[in-house]
């Protein structure tokens, strides 16, 4: 009865997990973020709560960049086939390279920067404002 019971618990927290990815996957909003030499475009992203996105990030400079926001990515739901893309809080990304990131992200101001030597002071910064939702 009990093996039953834990049985039960296991297969409703994988449906709960399958239903949120799967919902991820189908009615998640694009965002591209476009990281050059030196800049984030846009610049500002504008982001709701609770509602999932497919966070595109194409490099077009001409060396590596990464898109760097800690606190953003430790406050999303990121989806667990992507999670490997993120990496002490930033996708690295090499030239002409891009990372899709399916997530739901959480309220909040939360700072964005290329972490590469001297990029931020060249203009690689930028910001995410997560509304909260309805
Ligand atoms: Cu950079």
């Amino acid at each position: 009865m009990r093996a039953a019971l834990l049985v039960l618990v296991l297969l409703s927290g994988l449906c709960a997990n399958a239903t949120v990815a799967a919902q991820s996957r189908t009615r998640a909003q694009p965002v591209d973020v476009i990281l050059t030499d030196f800049a984030f475009t846009p610049q500002r992203l504008h982001l709701r709560q609770g509602q999932a996105y497919r966070l595109r990030s194409v490099n077009r400079g001409s060396g590596g960049h990464n898109f760097s926001a800690p606190s953003f990515f430790a406050a999303a739901r990121i989806d667990p086939a992507d999670a490997g893309a993120v990496a002490g809080g930033k996708i690295e990304l090499g030239g002409n390279q891009s990372r899709t990131l399916r997530l739901v992200p959480a309220a909040g101001n939360y700072a964005v920067t290329c972490t590469h030597f001297l990029h931020a002071g060249f203009g690689m910064v930028g910001s995410i404002t997560v509304d909260r939702g309805v």
